[in-house]
């Protein structure tokens, strides 16, 4: 074909239902390699259908299609928008095999498939203690008390009369990448990396609604949340994060209310702090004046050291980057030119540069930033490549703008051994064998 080299590449997109009974006792058992078999056929497939490039002479651009001939339809049946049906295959997933206990479960959100740095409300990940409730928002009410002078239960219609703002941030498990501390082969990025979304969240300040029930922030600087489902989730916030006025009472998510999953009608944005302390349907804020040592953060969430301690209250996420596309699961399928893309966040700030690799980080180059950077919010790179054929290692680092550098996972390890579930922020690598099948590895 004329100037192939030139052209994008091929990407196949990773199998979507790979986890069978046989995938998920072959991520249990660590195996990398389980993939190859499903890659196979996903090949196959992949290789007959449409792809980026286009054989010369095809009907699709020398005759008329029938979209183009024939009236369309008239507004969409359903009311409210629904994807193409040709996207079907972008969705959040669940991984029974390594996550799902009863109904405290995880689905997690498609990265390798998204554009930009919002996730689709449909698509933004799950996590939930004890399943998701629906709560009629005319029954939910939210009590403020403990060290207020005016302790006060609202109704979402006094809260949502409030003075709101809207922000973008990202919302991260503190268990993201957690199966990589036991260098197990999760497969693809949504495995490895799902666990994190960003939306635009609407809500008022927790500051100012503290102020209106006359909070003694003096005293006071601890403040409980409680959420309203059965899982009896609550969590301490220290008053300095509230008193920054980054912490919300939230009931938007992308311009419309929050999805029920995600704790319609209230919920707690903090940004830049992990995601269980986003305490979803939320019913109580108390303000004490010491931690509440709730079972969430004690028990769950916190980091077992090499010596056998455990780390309290880690709460910040700190700088993270990784590579969404190409991605571990998916496939090259030509040689030439590729865009490596991906996302970088950071819980302390704004994302200041990344750095990528195509071979194992012995040799770095600056990445684009889409724009905008936000604080607390994810970040777009992109690099572009030319895949020449040969096996690569890609990879990408972070700097944040305190001017943390994203770590290895041997430079975590050394500070952090091998017993920890939470709070893994090394460097992803993927590598791209000569076949072009990109996969998860370790280095
Ligand atoms: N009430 C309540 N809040 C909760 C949880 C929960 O189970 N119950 N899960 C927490 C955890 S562990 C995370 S990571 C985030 C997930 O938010 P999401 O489901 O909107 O992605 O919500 C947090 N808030
Ligand atoms: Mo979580």
């Amino acid at each position: 074909m004329m100037f192939a080299e030139s052209r994008p590449g091929r990407l196949v997109r990773a199998p979507e239902n790979f986890l069978d009974a046989e995938a998920i006792r072959a991520v249990q058992s660590g195996r990398r390699d389980f993939l190859r078999s499903a890659l196979a056929g996903a090949a196959a497939v992949g290789a007959g259908t449409a792809g980026a490039q286009s054989a010369d002479g095809e009907k699709v651009i020398l005759e008329p299609q029938p979209h183009a001939t024939s009236l369309g339809k008239p507004v969409a049946a359903s009311p409210y928008g629904m994807p193409s049906k040709y996207e079907s295959n972008l969705a959040r997933r669940e991984s029974p095999g390594l996550t799902r206990v009863s109904a405290a479960s995880v689905s997690f959100s498609p990265l390798q498939g998204m554009f930009g740095i919002i996730t689709a409300s449909g698509l933004h990940f799950e996590r939930h203690h004890q399943g998701f409730v629906e709560i009629d928002p005319a029954e939910h009410r939210l009590m403020v008390m403990g060290m207020v002078r005016a302790p006060k239960v609202y109704t979402m219609e006094a809260l949502m009369r409030l003075p709101s703002v809207s922000r973008m941030h990202f919302i991260e498990c503190g268990a993201n990448t957690g199966m990589e501390w036991g260098n197990v082969a999760v497969p693809t990025v949504q495995y490895t990396h799902g666990m994190l979304s960003c939306s635009e969240f609407t809500g008022v300040r927790l500051k100012d609604v503290l102020a209106h029930c006359g909070a003694d922030i003096r005293r006071g600087r601890f403040v409980l949340a409680e959420g309203g489902d059965g899982s009896g989730m609550t969590r301490t916030i220290p008053m300095e994060l509230v008193e920054s006025g980054e912490v919300m009472l939230a009931w938007g998510m992308n311009g419309e209310m929050l999805r029920p999953e995600n704790g319609y009608p209230l919920r707690l944005v903090v940004p830049g702090v992990q995601g269980v302390s986003w305490v979803k349907w939320l019913r109580r804020i108390e303000v004490g004046d010491q931690p509440f040592g709730a079972k969430d953060e004690v028990l769950h969430y916190t980091d077992l050291m090499p010596d056998g301690t455990h780390r309290q209250y880690t709460s910040i996420q700190e700088a993270k980057s990784v590579i969404t596309s190409p991605s571990g699961g998916q496939r090259l399928t030509a040689t030439g030119y590729y865009t490596i893309t991906g996302l970088a966040w950071s819980g302390r700030g704004k994302v200041a540069r990344v750095d990528v690799s195509v071979d194992g980080g012995r040799n770095w180059k600056t990445a684009t930033l889409q724009t905008p950077i936000l604080s607390k919010c994810l970040t777009r790179f992109t690099l572009p490549w030319v895949w020449n054929g040969g096996e690569a290692l890609l990879a990408s680092r972070v700097t944040d703008s305190t001017g943390y550098v994203q770590p290895t996972m041997r430079q975590l390890r050394a500070v952090r051994g091998t017993r920890s579930i939470y709070h893994n922020n090394a460097i992803q690598n993927w590598q791209v064998a000569k076949s072009g099948e990109v996969s998860n590895v370790q280095l």
